[in-house]
């Protein structure tokens, strides 16, 4: 399935549409629980959100227990075996090896060990939910473009229900994860971020670079749209028939942080392999959020002996930018002096 054409797609565009990733009987699974949990089921959700539901789920039935680094976790997310073997889904699993393990993708920095590359971590997922939508059914700005070269993370985009011409969803600005393509929207006048897309809603600016065209990424119910936070992405409103349904798991490579959703890791039902890639890393190439509290999670901090300042670009594809390695200046002056992690 992973073959060099979609490999090369992928390093093309920033984006690529996994197509059946998941067969009619997970499909069925998945789409039950949605209903049960999500749509019948959850009192949590707010009047106002009843149109447009973006949210994560983990903090539903919140319970808390602490792994083997000493790190807290709290919450849990749409759980089911369905919605647990999407973790470390058979298709999708190999991909991510790939893109977040080796360092010419620009995920993992550099100086990642070879050993610890296959380690890649699912660092949060989302849920969007859309009812159908015709253009009398009031305004729907969509959300904006975001995403850029120095991002680390990667995205699996699971439709639950097929996303058909002209219904909105996932849209994005292929080849902007490289920072040649990403300038050209820099260089535009006028809020790109907003106006980025023609909708029922929305108008593209008018000067927008034609060689920057938009995709709007259609796709089957159980393709699933993979792509890079490199790229330049965001959500077209919702116009189909038909509900959005749309799953996100957002992974990093070993050791990096990006929002650090915390999963439970010892629910008794993950398995082996699922436990270690919901687990944080044991130590870390970049230092995590400071407007987070840390105090539970002491390994949260640890940094890699391996940790560098930079990633070292010699190693990155054509085009391709390397991570951005978050750290405070005091531990940048400390590894620049040679005083190690
Ligand atoms: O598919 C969408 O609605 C866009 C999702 C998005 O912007 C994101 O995952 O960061």
């Amino acid at each position: 399935m992973w073959d060099d054409t979609m490999r090369d797609t992928f390093a093309r565009q920033g984006y690529v549409v996994v197509p059946d990733v998941l067969d009619q009987q997970q499909l069925d699974e998945l789409n039950d629980v949605y209903d049960r949990e999500i749509l019948k089921g959850n009192e949590t959700l707010s009047a106002s959100s009843r149109n447009e539901r973006r949210f994560n789920v983990r903090g539903r039935g919140r319970h808390e227990t602490t792994d083997r680094h000493g790190n807290t976790y709290v919450g849990r997310r749409l759980w089911s075996k369905a919605y647990r073997d999407l973790i470390d889904n058979e298709t999708t699993l190999p991909i991510l090896e790939e893109v977040l393990g080796d360092p010419a993708w620009g995920h993992a920095p550099a100086h990642t060990p070879e050993k610890v590359r296959p380690l890649f971590r699912l660092d949060h997922d989302n849920v969007h939910y859309k009812p159908p939508r015709k253009p009398a059914d009031g305004d729907d700005r969509g959300g904006t473009l975001h995403g850029g070269p120095p991002h680390f993370h990667v995205t699996c985009v699971y439709e639950l229900k097929s996303v058909g011409p002209g219904d909105g969803g996932f849209g994005c600005v292929p080849g902007t994860h490289k920072p040649a393509n990403e300038q050209k929207l820099l260089d535009m006048d006028g809020d790109w971020r907003s106006n980025w897309c023609d909708t029922e809603w929305t108008t593209q600016l008018p000067n927008w670079d034609e060689e920057v065209p938009v995709h709007r990424v259609e796709a089957k119910a159980g393709d699933c749209i993979l792509f890079t936070e490199k790229l330049k992405h965001g959500t077209i409103p919702w116009a189909g028939n038909d509900e959005r349904r749309t799953l996100f798991y957002k992974y990093v490579p070993f050791g990096m942080h990006h929002r650090d959703a915390a999963y439970d890791t010892n629910d008794p039902e993950l398995t082996e392999r699922q436990k270690q890639i919901v687990e944080y890393s044991p130590c870390w190439f970049n230092e995590p959020r400071e407007d987070r509290d840390y105090s539970a999670n002491p390994a949260l901090t640890r940094l890699h002996p391996d940790a560098r300042v930079e990633s070292d670009p010699s190693v990155l594809m054509p085009g391709m930018c390397p991570p951005h390695i978050k750290l405070t200046d005091e531990t940048r002056v400390k590894l620049l002096n040679g005083g190690g992690a």
